[in-house]
């Protein structure tokens, strides 16, 4: 997709593209992460100055109603009040010890009360530590190289999961990025999602030498896509079979789609759960979870190394501690549900009387509307859509004051300050911006 600047952009966004501009200069792509450079739509990305609620204001002053949320950790919402002072107090106390606190003990408590198949959990600074450090301690714990990823899910940047599917179902990965080594990518196999056969294929073949499968039971990295009847119970079933771990990668869907994840949603036990986003409360906490059997093979209980200087910052743990109680408190899902539902479904009415035909997937308050006329349940599905109209449309929504993630390959989340009229609002924008691209 053309990233340079248009002369519409420009004159939309003067500020953001001056930013833009001068960001490039010194951080590369003008980003600290990829997909915050619009290289999915075109244009210049949006620099933030300031967000509350359900909207995000960018440097030209512009406010947008914002269904990205962080790419997921604001479900309260943006600048919550009470977290805003939570973090307030906390910070008068110090930013940072390099210590056990008695807030972290909580946040674990809170995290394996939502969460019945953790018994003990290591707190980290991001999703992609928790994974990265979970797939350890599962090659750790059976001894076992190698590990099966799904197509179009990600994990993170860690090196084992930058891995594309090699030519068969049990052929060995190949690098998905320079730096990653061909010998640590055929210890990644990687196969379709929702496709039980592959899975049971790949056990077949070699499932004595597999660690660990690991999966985003709902898949928001594709584009929202769910999982079919029976698929997670297949997974669940193989593994155990065979001695594997199972790790959930509920980083996205851990008080997401229900509080107690994916894993509450379908009824499925994994082995270990990785978690991130929602349980940071928009500050930087991962965790990885499971069974005390296998935790404890986590130094400095047990041989398997993992660390952080900010793992379990004070800071952080009281953004995500205040969330997680503000959730079990107000218990917003039943809401959510029915605001994401009206949404969709909204929206898809907008595009059919415009002459489009989008295939949207939802759980919970998560959500992708497709560009294309199929239903989606993997990335074969999802990379028919039609990118171009989804940049078109993501263009005319930013216009119109909604501001979609800037990829047709990502979900939307809803908060809980998305009430009727912001609903409202949004299908508006879509029925205009239908009839426009
Ligand atoms: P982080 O390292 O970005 O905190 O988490 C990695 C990660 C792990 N697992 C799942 C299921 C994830 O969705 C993520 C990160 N999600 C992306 C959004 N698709 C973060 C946005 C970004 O990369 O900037």
């Amino acid at each position: 997709m053309n990233n340079v600047m248009t002369d519409k952009t420009k004159l939309q966004h003067p500020i953001s593209a001056d930013l833009f501009e001068r960001a490039r200069q010194v951080i590369p792509g003008g980003v600290n992460s990829p997909v915050r450079a619009f290289r999915g739509v075109g244009g210049t990305p949006l620099f933030i100055q300031s967000a509350r609620g359900a909207t995000i204001t960018d440097a030209d002053g512009r406010t947008y109603i914002d269904y990205v949320g962080s790419w997921g950790p604001m479900i309260l919402g943006h600048a919550h009040p009470e977290v805003i002072e939570a973090i307030r107090a906390a910070a008068l106390r110090g930013t940072s010890y390099g210590a056990p606190t008695e807030l972290e003990i909580e946040l674990a408590l809170e995290v394996i009360d939502a969460f019945p198949s953790i018994e003990k959990l290591r707190l980290t600074s991001s999703g992609t530590e928790a994974t990265m450090s979970a797939l350890r301690v599962a090659r750790g714990f059976t001894g076992r190289p190698k590990i099966v990823k799904f197509e179009g899910c990600y994990h993170g940047h860690g090196d084992s999961l930058l891995v594309r599917a090699g030519s068969g179902v049990a052929t060995l990965g190949l690098p998905d990025s320079p730096g990653v080594l061909p010998e640590v990518a055929l210890n990644t196999i990687t196969i379709p999602y929702n496709d039980p056969t592959a899975i049971e294929s790949v056990f077949d073949q070699i499932g004595s030498e597999i660690a660990a499968v690991i999966i985003e039971p709902v898949v928001g990295n594709m584009g929202c896509v769910a999982p079919r009847e029976g698929f997670l119970q297949a997974v669940r079933r193989i593994t155990e079979k065979h001695g594997a771990v199972l790790i959930f990668d509920e980083v996205m869907t851990g008080f997401r789609v229900a509080r107690g994840g994916a894993q509450e949603v379908y009824r499925i036990r994994p082995d270990m759960t990785c978690l991130g986003k929602i349980i940071g409360g928009g500050l930087p906490v991962g965790a990885f979870g499971g069974r005390s059997e296998i935790m404890d093979v986590v130094a400095p209980v047990g041989p398997v190394y993992q660390a952080g200087t900010l793992s379990g910052n004070p800071l952080a743990v009281t953004a995500g501690l205040t969330t997680l109680r503000l959730l079990k408190s107000l218990d917003p899902y039943p809401a959510l549900e029915r605001a994401t539902k009206r949404l969709v479904e909204g929206i898809g009415r907008a595009a059919h009387e415009s002459g489009w035909r989008i295939s949207s997937n939802r759980v919970g308050s998560m959500f992708t509307g497709f560009f294309t006329p199929d239903a989606v349940y993997d990335w074969t599905g999802a990379s028919k859509s039609d990118r171009k109209a989804f940049a078109r449309f993501f263009h005319a929504m930013l216009e119109k004051g909604v501001y979609l993630a800037p990829s047709q390959f990502e979900a939307g989340f809803v908060s809980m300050m998305h009430d009727d009229s912001i609903i409202d609002r949004t299908i508006e924008a879509a029925r205009m911006a239908f009839n426009r691209i």
